[in-house]
């Protein structure tokens, strides 16, 4: 796709949630344990769980689960008995859920004040804007792509609302890639130790444990990540 187009379509998904996931919510008691986040980018319910990890600013190893996608969708069959997406662990407290508007509403619970923002408890009406936001991009991050796996995990800054960030989710999620992902919405308490590590605040920056790069710029991760991790089917 046209680069412009690429994140004009991207920057029109964040206004359709108007930029759901762009700040941090007041934040509660903080996990101990990562949690864990079985979804796929193109899947309206699972962005409404992104918005909510980055408004609570908690991190999440997420395990990709494209169409088609073999490396993670049957773990979730095993655990949940179904392949439904997102689907949410919680070490912390054993918790393992299916269902946006339930996850949403523990992940406030628990990490926030309890309070659910207005834009992620309309119901069908947060459903229906976040499927729009979706249709900008329909083949954004929606069906598997074949692979190299990586040893290690990728690590990646980001928050939901960032067009750019959508861009590298989406080759992350195709290539079925799975990586730490760390929330740094505005008002983050993490981006002093963000700063601190990358030297600016600029998302989203990819690191890359298993080839030591670490780097900014949406088409220069993209093309890292085609380069090195995509297989010609
Ligand atoms: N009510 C559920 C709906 C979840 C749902 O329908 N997810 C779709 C993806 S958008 C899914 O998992 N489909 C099965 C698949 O992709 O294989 C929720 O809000 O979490």
């Amino acid at each position: 796709m046209n680069r412009s187009l690429d994140v004009a379509t991207s920057f029109a998904a964040s206004v359709t949630r108007l930029g759901g996931g762009m700040q941090v919510a007041p934040l509660g008691r903080r996990p101990k344990q990562r949690l864990e986040l079985y979804e796929f980018e193109a899947c309206p319910f699972c962005r409404k769980v992104r918005e909510a990890l980055s408004m609570l600013d908690l991190e999440a190893t997420v395990y990709p689960c494209p169409k088609g996608g073999s490396r993670f969708r049957p773990a979730v069959r095993e655990r949940g008995g179904k392949a439904l997406f997102p689907f949410l662990v919680d070490p912390n407290t054993k918790r393992e859920m299916y269902e946006s508007d339930d996850i949403v509403a523990y992940l406030f619970e628990r990490y926030g004040d309890g309070g659910v923002p207005l834009s992620l408890r309309l119901g069908p009406l947060t459903d229906a804007f976040s499927m729009l936001a979706s249709a900008w991009r329909p083949a954004g991050g929606a069906r598997y792509e074949p692979a190299k796996h990586p040893a290690k995990l990728l690590e990646l800054y980001s928050f939901e609302a960032s067009p750019f960030c959508r861009i590298v989710r989406e080759r992350l999620c195709a290539l079925e890639i799975p990586y730490v992902l760390h929330n740094v919405a505005k008002g983050s308490p993490s981006r002093d130790a963000f700063i601190e590590r990358s030297g600016k605040m600029m998302v989203p920056y990819l690191v890359d444990p298993n080839t030591g790069v670490e780097m900014f710029e949406s088409a220069d991760i993209v093309a890292y990540l085609n380069r090195t991790y995509a297989k010609a089917a």
